[in-house]
């Protein structure tokens, strides 16, 4: 495997700046936070930080609305700090990557101040413009019925040059034209190349698959009719133009540098529409996030998206399998995980919280489960001490993210007493700002989130509440625990690693695919079992026990095709009954992996 590039079976770990420690006491996370624990995340076996945004913006949607695409948003610090980072990242073999934004800017960018500034401007054509459209009593309408992804129109009116513009998100994230060759470029130069030339070793990319819109600008069919706005993700998902418009972004920006890219795919869960994304004949990614697995639960496309709907472990199983298998026989490659910071928590939505033994266990199930998956891996900070989601008992203005807002204003305002509590409760489960309360440093007020280093300026509160349990769950009370959740990612992590052949590049097959209560499957490496001619390849067993019950899991000799010694245990998560172990069966929650070698 040393032929294969670092990102294949680097562990990556997603930053997200404003939660992860605050320096200075202001309440924020900043870039000096990340620094300040950049051993912490060594130790943990991480080999590349994803920083979530972090450049100049109003913050209308955390970042993601960028206004300066060369300048640092003052409360987490300056370039020279990313700098600085950059380093101590490379000092210790690390990489370092940034999100790439460029689907959108804030109203705030000067690109947008110029194209609204007047209907000939030269940057006009930057971003997308349209004229009104009239009903039959003379009403302005927007040109389009589409509905964007934060329960609005994706089109807001100018009053200044009298059209309006297209915004798939926030009223202020104004969609970049793409189809203008020279914002394309500007793209390259300003906001990528500025960062490579500086060192960064590539960037997840937001929103990969929605540059290219159709540009007929039609209305989406009518499928939700008592709604004013339809969804309409066919429309700007996939479109005509869009793998030319990466490749070239590809050939222009991210080749000439080696950076890795991770594009962000959402809405596209047929296989055969990723793959040309992510096949290293394409020139176009090295990887991408595919949603359907983080999804789980989710409801309908766009507006019943918090409608939460329950799901079967076979489900589960069937799309894992999908994503595993889908690149299998080509050379493209795949991407593992189950959290980042536009979902829930792992453990609250796949796992069991219901108590201190069953988070514990499931914490763990779900690590083993990640660790073992073929592809790059990612964690989002706080998922390996198994943070939850927020307490049921905060209410409803604890959400703060522009999206968990608008939906439940928009149930508010449908008047259906029924629709607000399955709103509220699907927010309750899959809402944004459940990954984005403070990270549980120790037992200290505020999590530790504020370092103590401070202790003499004035301390803000976290700008989102801290969990109440943080002095249950916290990493300083897990360090050194060989039985918290924090130990145990640092081993199978280094397990991952070790084993590489199976867990990182072995191939996945599902076993038993319609049991509803334990998830197994077979790796098998590309390297054989012992040094004999026509010995087997190594494989691998992997049992999880999805539920809170005994359960037993398939046989082991029969499964792998080995017998006695052969057979060996590699890893478990701990037992959580004190019942003597019987062979083949699992405790709650409990996983194990079995090897053939
Ligand atoms: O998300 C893009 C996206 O399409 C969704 O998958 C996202 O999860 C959101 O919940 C839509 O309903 C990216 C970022 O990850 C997200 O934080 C931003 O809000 C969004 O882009 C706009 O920049
Ligand atoms: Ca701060």
């Amino acid at each position: 495997f040393a032929q294969e590039p670092w990102w294949k079976e680097a562990t990556f770990y997603q930053v997200y700046p404003a939660s992860f420690k605050d320096t200075n006491g202001d309440g924020w996370g900043d870039i000096p936070g990340v620094l300040s624990e950049i051993d912490y995340l060594h130790e943990l076996g991480v080999d590349c930080i994803w920083l979530s945004p972090v450049f100049e913006s109003p913050q209308k949607d955390m970042g993601y609305d960028v206004s300066d695409y060369q300048k640092i948003y003052a409360p987490y610090g300056t370039v020279e700090d990313v700098d600085a980072l950059l380093e101590a990242c490379h000092a210790r073999g690390m990489k370092l990557i940034l999100d790439l934004v460029v689907n959108h800017t804030s109203v705030e960018h000067e690109w947008f101040k110029e194209s609204r500034s007047s209907r000939d401007n030269p940057k006009r054509d930057w971003y997308i413009w349209k004229p009104a459209r009239y009903d039959a009593d003379g009403n302005r309408m927007p040109p389009t019925n589409w509905r964007g992804y934060f329960a609005c129109s994706t089109w807001t009116w100018d009053e200044h040059t009298q059209e309006y513009y297209l915004h798939l998100y926030a009223t202020d994230q104004p969609d970049l034209n793409w189809e203008n060759e020279e914002c394309r470029h500007a793209i390259y130069e300003n906001t990528m190349k500025f960062w490579l030339d500086r060192g960064i070793d590539g960037f997840r990319i937001d929103t990969v698959n929605k540059y290219s819109k159709r540009t007929e600008y039609a209305d989406a069919p009518v499928t939700e009719p008592d709604m004013p706005h339809q969804p309409a993700p066919e429309m700007w998902c996939n479109g005509p133009r869009i793998h030319e418009f990466i490749r070239e972004m590809q050939a222009k920006a991210l080749a000439p540098y080696g950076a890795v890219s991770v594009g962000e795919l959402s809405n596209t869960p047929d296989p055969a529409q990723v793959l040309p994304y992510v096949t290293a004949a394409a020139g176009e990614l090295d990887m991408v996030f595919e949603f359907s697995l983080i999804r789980l639960g989710t409801g309908g496309l766009l507006s019943g998206k918090y409608i939460y709907r329950p799901f079967a472990l076979s489900t589960m199983k069937e799309l894992v399998s999908r994503w595993q298998t889908f690149v299998e026989g080509t050379d493209g490659w795949t991407t593992v995980f189950c959290e980042n910071h536009d979902n829930g928590r792992a453990v609250s939505r796949f796992g069991d919280t219901s108590t201190p033994q069953l988070w514990r266990a499931s914490a763990k199930a779900l690590a083993l489960w990640q660790a073992t998956l073929t592809g790059t891996l990612f964690l989002y900070q706080g998922q390996e001490i198994g943070q939850t989601n927020m307490p049921a008992s905060w209410g409803v203005d604890e959400y703060k993210d522009i999206e968990a807002v608008n939906f439940y204003a928009e149930a508010v305002r449908s008047g259906d007493a029924a629709r607000v509590r399955e709103t509220l409760h699907g927010l309750s489960v899959l809402a944004r700002d459940h990954a984005r309360l403070p990270f549980q440093w120790d037992g200290s007020p505020h999590a530790g989130f504020t370092s103590a280093s401070s202790a003499s300026a004035r301390r803000q509160p976290p700008w989102m509440r801290v969990h109440d349990d943080y002095r249950e769950i916290n990493a300083a009370r897990q360090r050194g625990d060989g039985d918290s959740v924090l130990e145990f990612y640092r081993r199978v992590l280094r397990l991952r690693k070790r084993y590489r052949d199976l867990f990182v590049f072995g191939t996945f097959r599902l076993v038993d695919a319609e049991d509803e209560a334990v998830f197994s499957y077979v790796k098998e490496s590309a390297l054989a079992a012992e040094e004999v001619p026509g010995a087997p390849k190594r494989k691998a067993l992997v049992v999880i026990n999805f539920t809170r019950e005994e359960q037993t899991h398939p046989d082991v000799g029969t499964t792998l095709g080995c017998k006695g010694a052969r057979c060996r245990l590699l890893a478990e998560t701990e037992t959580t009954t004190s019942s003597d172990p019987k062979p083949g069966v699992l405790a709650p929650w409990q996983g194990k992996v079995f090897v053939n070698f």
